[in-house]
């Protein structure tokens, strides 16, 4: 029975065989060609129809995970570089739902070839492709730099419902679910006191915390808490070893004395996606640097100017206008002619720590911007927004890469850095990088804003993608008045990124 089937198999793959043959012979008849032509034609619209279609992978559900978007036949991961909320809700409005952005590769390293990176969106672009990025394929991003979301039905929305903003995603503080008196914090693992995986006794057993959203915020925490200085890198890593995990969703301002006054939104098992093994851990230091921004200059030096777009063609290519610009010039033939209104100003940091600041990206994959002819150091150094009263934002400045460099120096301080001739750029302690208002990009595109009153946001260092003694003195948060004539800004604080 056997040796009659496969006699049989045998015999039809030889008649398969011989119509291939056929089929890929010279003398193809007329019909044999329209089959081949229909086939691949629906090859083609398969394709066509997958361009520009969003997937997620590595999440709990089809709504959550690292984003794959399909092009040129191709399913190709997305870069966290830039990538924001903005972006979660394009991606997220393809299955009708609103969401938040995951970086870092939450969801895990990518299983395909960055498509994407550097996306801006202004969130009400139809679909992703219609968001600003660099050329499909173009990207410098290693596989951990992955881009996510995790998507939510509208009513859950914490933008639709202000009451749920504050407690989302933020829950109860840790002291609040584990006994303080008993409860204790250490490092273990590492080379030397100072760094180390994270544990904590919990439960009557020491665990360590789920490295998911482990973040520089989260670390510095952990330094004060020890007492060892200030978090130099937070890592997600197994690199000191491992142990149960029994705390995830760890969620710190970065200012708080102890762990235990951090949010803590664990629901009722650990849930901690990611590489298993991976456990957080710290590095800390006594020495670092310390950005503080400028909120007087920013108070002084604020203005409107008219320009015209023609003398604004690096600052489009930087993508330092805002999406309306992009139309005007697709749609109007004289659109060199046409004006956009830029609110001005001057954002200078001075490094008031004990270590100099030094770009996030080595020299080697520094981007040459011919524009401007500099290189750039760090994808966002600094982020500038404008926000109605209801927080939401109304212009967005871009997020331009920036030149580090020592502007001007405390007396008796000597400047090291400079942009000029592929120097080495970074901030010195006591010197100030300063971005004059009248240097390119150094705006935010009030074009598209109508009059009124508004809160004006500037950030540096706004991911904390660089480690600082504090945070809570990166960004400026002012009052902006804005009428068809001028702008003030005033009542500038410092508050978080
Ligand atoms: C994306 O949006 C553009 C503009 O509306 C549209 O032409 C294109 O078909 C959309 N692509 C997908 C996959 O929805
Ligand atoms: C989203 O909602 C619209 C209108 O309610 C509906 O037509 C569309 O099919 C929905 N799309 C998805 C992916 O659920
Ligand atoms: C907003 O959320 C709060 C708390 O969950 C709830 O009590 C309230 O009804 C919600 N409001 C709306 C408009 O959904
Ligand atoms: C915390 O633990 C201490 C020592 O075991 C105990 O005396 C105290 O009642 C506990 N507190 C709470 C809130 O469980
Ligand atoms: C504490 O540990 C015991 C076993 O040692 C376990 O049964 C219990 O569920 C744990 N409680 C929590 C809150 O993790
Ligand atoms: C931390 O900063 C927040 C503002 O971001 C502030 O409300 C809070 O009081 C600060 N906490 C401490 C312990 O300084
Ligand atoms: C920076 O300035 C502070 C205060 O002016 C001073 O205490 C410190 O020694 C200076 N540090 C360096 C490295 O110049
Ligand atoms: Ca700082």
């Amino acid at each position: 029975m056997v040796q009659i089937k496969h006699t049989f198999s045998l015999i039809v793959f030889i008649i398969l065989l011989l119509r291939t043959i056929k089929v890929l012979g010279r003398d193809l008849s007329e019909q044999e060609r329209a089959l081949r032509a229909e086939f691949i034609q629906r090859l083609l619209n398969k394709q066509n129809k997958l361009e520009g279609k969003i997937k997620l992978l590595g999440g709990a559900s089809k709504y959550e995970g690292n984003v794959y978007i399909y092009h040129a036949g191709r399913w190709g991961a997305v870069c966290d570089d830039s990538w924001d909320d903005e972006a979660a809700a394009v991606v997220c409005r393809s299955f009708n739902m609103t969401g938040v952005a995951t970086v870092g590769g939450q969801y895990g390293e990518t299983v395909e070839k960055y498509w994407l990176d550097d996306v801006i969106c202004q969130g009400d672009e139809p679909n992703l492709s219609k968001c600003v990025f660099n050329r499909w394929g173009a990207s410098d991003c290693s596989r951990d730099e992955a881009a996510g979301v995790m998507c939510m039905p509208e009513s859950e929305s914490p933008k639709n419902n202000r009451s749920l903003v504050k407690t989302w995603p933020n829950g109860r503080k840790l002291r609040e679910v584990l006994n303080e008196t008993v409860s204790h914090l250490r490092l273990m693992g590492g080379k030397n006191a100072k760094e180390g995986r994270v544990e904590v006794f919990y439960n009557n057993t020491w665990g360590s915390i789920c490295p998911d959203g482990w973040t520089l915020y989260e670390a510095s925490v952990v330094c004060r808490h020890l007492d060892l200085g200030y978090a130099e890198q937070a890592l997600q890593t197994y690199a000191f070893g491992f142990s149960n995990i029994v705390i995830s969703g760890i969620n710190c301002d970065g200012n708080e004395t102890s762990l235990f006054d951090c949010r803590h939104r664990q629901h009722d098992e650990v849930r901690c996606p990611g590489d298993v093994g991976h456990a957080a851990a710290v590095v800390c230091t006594n020495f670092l640097a310390d950005l503080v921004l400028d909120t007087a200059v920013i108070e002084r030096s604020a203005h409107l100017q008219d320009v015209m777009m023609f003398q604004l063609q690096c600052a489009m290519e930087e993508n330092c206008l805002s999406k309306s610009a992009y139309e005007v010039k697709e749609l109007i033939p004289d659109w060199q002619y046409e004006t956009r209104r830029l609110l001005r100003f001057t954002a200078a940091s001075l490094n008031a720590g004990t270590a100099e600041f030094r770009p996030y990206l080595p020299k080697h994959l520094w981007q040459w911007h011919l524009c401007h002819m500099h290189y750039h150091s760090m994808e966002v150094f600094a982020t500038f927004d404008i926000l109605d009263s209801n927080g939401l934002r109304v212009a967005e400045g871009h997020k331009a890469s920036f030149c580090l460099e020592d502007n001007t120096c405390n007396p008796g301080v000597a400047k090291q850095y400079s942009c000029k001739n592929y120097g080495d750029q970074g901030i010195s302690v006591n010197c100030s990088d300063v971005y004059k208002y009248n240097i390119d990009c150094q705006w935010v595109d009030v074009t598209d804003v109508q009059p009124g009153d508004y809160t004006f946001k500037v950030a540096v260092n706004p991911h904390a993608r660089i480690a600082e003694q504090s945070f809570h003195n990166n960004a400026a948060s002012c009052r902006l008045r804005l009428t068809t004539t001028y702008a003030m800004v005033f009542g500038c604080r410092h508050e978080r990124p």
